[in-house]
């Protein structure tokens, strides 16, 4: 019970925090600067690049590997692979690769942002190459990463701070969506990081690298026309209100194109499963960035290059790119948004 009031006074001081931050009526300078830092060249590059069929155990999939961790490694970051086999239906014996690139890798805590770089299987449909599901969210993150890096080293930290960047494999079912024919990457890159546990510096505090992930920032289902992205979850609703805020402002300073806005000061409990599945088990925080209700062209062969609404991709892009920048900017030792979600539902 006192761990529970503990763990509850802290996110609290952390939501008023992030409030106090967010109901600034102004963003602070650094932050508009960066909203300006664009380079939709490089975003429309990765995606030309990741925009191919690239299901597991393919010539696609393999060049995207390629692709991702020679972009991650060319923006500085250190990048590991989290390779291994499963047997999944239809295709037998598979192996997968999860990529992970990362800012400060010997940090005490991290800033996890997630997507999934494989394609769906159609067994009618080779040419499937999944645009929002998920080029996009792979783009995005690349984007995001090249233009922050060399900037978050000027950010005098007031704690050891980290980014994932994980690029998961194997999201997609092969047959038929299931726990088990689902997520093989992120319930194997889970269970290795529950399993891995070393020393926190200076207070030598016991911990495994799953522990060290203060929030996991999935996206998914990105770059359609009125994408909508809800709060799922009640203990990271301070981060997700946080993107609204940023939205809002970049509106009013107009860096926006259109007046789609798309991050909804709204509660969903609709439960979606996706790969955060196994982080969330473990008690990780989750922000699920996942447009809903889904695209009409979800799991659809129109899931390509030409229903692809580019304001919306441009703008969701800088409104992550600063959330990014600003969570490592705000960042102190007392983040803590790990509270029991009341009533959920998975
Ligand atoms: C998201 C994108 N998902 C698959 N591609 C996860 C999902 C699976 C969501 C089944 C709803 C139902
Ligand atoms: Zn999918």
């Amino acid at each position: 019970m006192a761990i529970a009031k503990t763990n509850l006074f802290l996110s609290f001081s952390l939501f008023l925090a992030f409030n106090n931050f967010v109901t600034l009526a102004k963003l602070p300078d650094y932050a508009l600067s960066l909203a300006k830092l664009n380079d939709d060249n490089h975003l429309e590059y990765a995606l030309s690049k990741i925009l191919i069929p690239r299901v597991v155990g393919s010539s696609g999939h393999r060049k995207v590997q390629d692709f991702l961790i020679s972009e991650l490694e060319s923006y500085g970051l250190t990048v590991e692979l989290d390779r291994f086999s499963e047997r999944a239906p239809i295709f037998g014996n598979l192996t997968f690769t999860n990529i992970i690139g990362k800012y400060n890798p010997n940090a005490d805590e991290f800033l996890a942002i997630a997507c999934h770089y494989d394609s769906k299987y159609f067994p009618n449909n080779p040419n499937f190459v999944g645009a929002i599901d998920s080029a996009v969210p792979c783009a995005i993150m690349l984007n995001v990463a090249k233009i922050i890096t060399p900037h978050l080293s000027k950010i005098k930290q007031k704690s050891n701070l980290g980014i994932l960047y994980i690029f998961f494999d194997g999201e997609e079912a092969f047959k038929d969506w299931s726990n088990k024919d689902s997520v093989y990457g992120s319930r194997h890159l889970a269970k290795k990081m529950s399993e891995k546990v070393t020393a926190t510096q200076g207070t030598n505090e016991i911990k495994s690298d799953i522990d060290r992930i203060e929030v996991l920032a999935l996206l998914d289902l990105i770059g359609a026309r009125n994408s909508k992205f809800r709060n799922f979850f009640p203990n990271t609703e301070a981060l997700h209100s946080l993107l609204v805020n940023i939205e809002r402002n970049l509106f009013d300073e107009k860096q926006l194109e259109g007046k789609n806005f798309q991050f909804l000061a709204s509660y969903s409990d609709n439960f979606v499963d996706d790969d955060h599945r196994p982080f969330l088990r473990r008690d990780v925080p989750i922000l699920h960035l996942i447009s809903t209700p889904f695209p009409k062209q979800w799991h659809k062969p129109s899931d390509n290059a030409a229903n692809l609404h580019w304001p919306s991709i441009r703008n969701f892009n800088k409104v992550f790119r600063l959330f990014t920048y600003i969570f490592v900017f705000v960042h102190d030792e007392n983040v803590n948004f790990r509270f029991k979600n009341l009533n959920a539902n998975w």
